[in-house]
């Protein structure tokens, strides 16, 4: 094998660097041999406590037993902005960049503090409670963020639900995790498109009298219904409301957030994180994995309702008072040198991507990149997906001028915190490589009979021992959290994914080992799709896999089964692509859908869906032993259609 490209640290970075190899070595090592010692010393420099905890852990994963500092009480937006405000009071929490060029708003800590303060009021005023469930459903505009501490602030539960799911997701959402007020926008926007926000709750919630109170932050001015006993403006609550509310005490095991997420089987699963682990990893990793420096500007482009918004645009930058940056936009609006302009507007030095928008830039050519100085910036990120070498080589060389040291950093919203990174002044990086574990993380390759495999090698991803941030349980539903995560290789926890570990002990994340797709960085099931497909009458059965997509990373492929009597068509193709659309959401549109007059199953009627997959890629020389199928003749079916689409 040609010898990997690797890019050691610059001695002038390991300099001025907050970790440098040695003192990662050594804190990786006393994290896995002492981890109480590790986790305590941590949890006191990061978090300030209201009350010290009794226990630093108390795990058992056999039986799905997670707690950390148990006994502690702290406040999660007391430690995002109270404590910041005697020192940093006047420093810039958000700094806002919406949809249009120019349209930027400046937020200190101190404003951010009482904004925060004076909606918890409202919310508490409107009878929110510890322990409620608040549902978000927001764009990208700084009240998100206020919406979200405002409900840690009262210890009410937040539940984002990105703004581009429909209103068909939002309800089952907002009825799975019994919220009973919504915090949304009259409309949030898009490349200068109009997202109907506000109607789509009014659809969501039809019928829903559990809800009780809709807050909406006036964004874009439309004209919304409006149904007095329930709907209340943002803006004209907060002033009248008190700037001034204690903070709620929670322990250190109260739940702070549900963030669905799609799983293999079934509906999507409520993961539940708790107070504590949470935000001392969410905070850490910040600090450590972006080498974050008191006073830099940082840059992260995911949407908070995704979790990489959770711990990487709200809590982890705002807990160690950086200045995090807002961005309502796409990529691509109005041309595909935004990200560079907004880096030089507004001078960041940190900026945190997904693969999916450095590969559709990077087909943009370099002039719109060159075209910006991009001096400011010193760190780059990327996350969602595996990055592939010439995409992260383009990132490296044209973005960042072959200057900044790039993190690739590996972890799901089951882990709420970034779980395998580099960390800037200590690892040497490898391109398409995630390199090593964080603290505390201690990775395992298994093979499918649960054995663990050691040096260089392939396997299942699954970490050996629980660690702070890490789900506490699947919303109402523990059971399914036990059999999704824990019961698979026992006593560990099974991320999901592949990955290879090579002689350095590098891991290379090969994407998912289940029936989950990521497309763009968005993690959906098939069987979601599925579900949405089989919904048109003229539908009789659907199979869904992904393929190798030049710039999603994985496309959509639809293998669709149509009931006796219904002849394939053009409107019937669009009327199917629209249904997905309207049931999950636009980022869930297929990209290919196939007729199938049957699909390869085995005696037992399930669908193969490694054939499904081969068929899709057109790897047709590799389709494996067909002669198990109940009627091994639908393959060559496949194979004809899929030649005629
Ligand atoms: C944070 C986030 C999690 C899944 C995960 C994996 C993929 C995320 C990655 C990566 C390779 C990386 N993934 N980061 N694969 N390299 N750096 O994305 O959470 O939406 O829950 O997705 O995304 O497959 O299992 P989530």
């Amino acid at each position: 094998m040609a010898a990997e490209k690797q890019y050691p640290v610059p001695p002038e970075t390991a300099e001025h660097a907050l970790l440098t190899r040695e003192e990662y070595d050594r804190m990786y090592r006393q994290s896995l041999d002492d981890p109480d010692t590790f986790w305590s010393e941590q949890a006191e420099q990061f978090i300030t406590w209201f009350r010290k905890w009794d226990r630093v852990s108390n795990n058992d994963l056999t039986k799905g037993q997670i707690r950390w500092f148990e006994g502690g009480k702290l406040n999660v937006s007391y430690n995002c902005l109270d404590r910041h405000l005697e020192t940093h009071g006047d420093r810039n929490a958000i700094i806002w960049e919406g949809d249009e060029p120019g349209n930027t708003r400046h937020i200190t800590y101190r404003e951010l503090h009482e904004e925060v303060c004076r909606l918890a009021n409202v919310l508490k005023d409107r009878g929110v409670a510890k322990g409620d469930r608040v549902s978000i459903y927001m764009p990208m505009i700084p009240e998100a963020v206020v919406a979200m501490l405002a409900c840690t602030r009262i210890g009410a539960v937040h539940s984002i639900v990105f703004g581009g799911f429909s209103p068909h997701a939002l309800r089952d959402r907002i009825e799975d995790a019994d919220c009973r007020t919504v915090i949304t926008a009259d409309q949030g926007l898009r490349s200068g498109k109009p997202v109907p926000l506000k109607e789509n709750v009014e659809k969501a919630i039809d019928g829903l009298d559990s809800v009780h109170t809709v807050v909406t932050v006036r964004h874009t001015g439309n004209e919304v219904t409006w149904n007095p006993d329930r709907d209340i403006w943002y803006q004209e609550s907060l002033a009248e409301a008190s700037p001034t509310c204690e903070p709620e005490e929670m322990d250190a095991e109260d739940p702070l957030f549900i963030l669905y997420t799609s799983g293999s089987t079934g509906k999507p699963k409520g993961v539940l994180h708790t107070t504590g682990g949470y935000l001392l990893q969410a905070s850490m990793t910040f600090k450590y994995v972006f080498d974050y420096h008191d006073g830099e500007v940082y840059w992260c482009t995911a949407d908070v309702g995704w979790v990489t918004g959770h711990s990487y645009i709200v809590y982890g930058p705002l807990s160690n008072a950086a200045t995090s940056l807002v961005f309502e936009g796409v990529p691509t609006y109005p041309d595909a040198g935004r990200f560079w302009q907004v880096i030089d507007d507004h001078k960041v030095n940190i900026f945190y991507t997904a693969p999916t928008a450095i590969r559709s830039l990077m087909g943009q050519g370099e002039e719109l990149v060159k075209k910006y100085s991009r001096k400011s910036l010193r760190i780059l990120g990327t996350v969602g997906e595996p990055i592939n070498p010439e995409a992260w080589e383009w990132y490296y060389r044209v973005v960042g001028d072959e200057r900044c040291r790039i993190v690739d950093t590996w972890w799901q919203t089951e882990t709420g915190a970034i779980m395998i990174s580099a960390l800037p002044g200590a690892i040497d990086l490898k391109p398409g490589s995630a390199t090593l574990p964080f603290f505390g993380v201690e990775p395992e390759l298994v093979d499918n009979e649960g054995n663990i495999l050691d040096g260089a090698t392939d396997g299942n991803l699954c970490i050996a021992r629980a660690w702070p941030s890490m789900m506490r349980t699947i919303y109402g539903d523990h059971e399914r959290f036990m059999n999704t995560y824990l019961t698979t290789y026992a006593g560990k926890y099974f991320t999901g994914d592949g990955a290879r570990r090579d002689e350095d002990g590098y891991y290379w994340i090969t994407g998912r080992v289940d029936d989950v797709l990521n497309v763009s960085g968005h993690r959906m099931g098939t069987a979601e799709i599925e579900s949405a497909l089989v919904l048109h009458d003229a539908v009789a059965e659907a199979a869904v896999v992904g393929y190798p997509h030049d710039l999603k990373g994985q496309g959509i492929y639809c293998y669709v089964t149509l009931v006796k009597g219904v002849e394939p068509n053009e409107g019937l193709h669009k009327e199917l692509t629209d249904l997905v659309r309207k049931e999950i959401g636009p980022i869930a549109k297929p990209d290919v859908i196939q007729w199938a007059p049957g699909l390869p199953k085995t005696r037992s009627g399930k669908i193969m869906r490694r054939i499904l997959r081969k068929v899709a890629t057109n790897e047709l020389d590799s389709l494996g032993d067909t002669s198990t199928l109940a009627d091994p003749t639908v393959v060559d079916e496949l194979i004809t259609n899929r030649a005629n689409q």
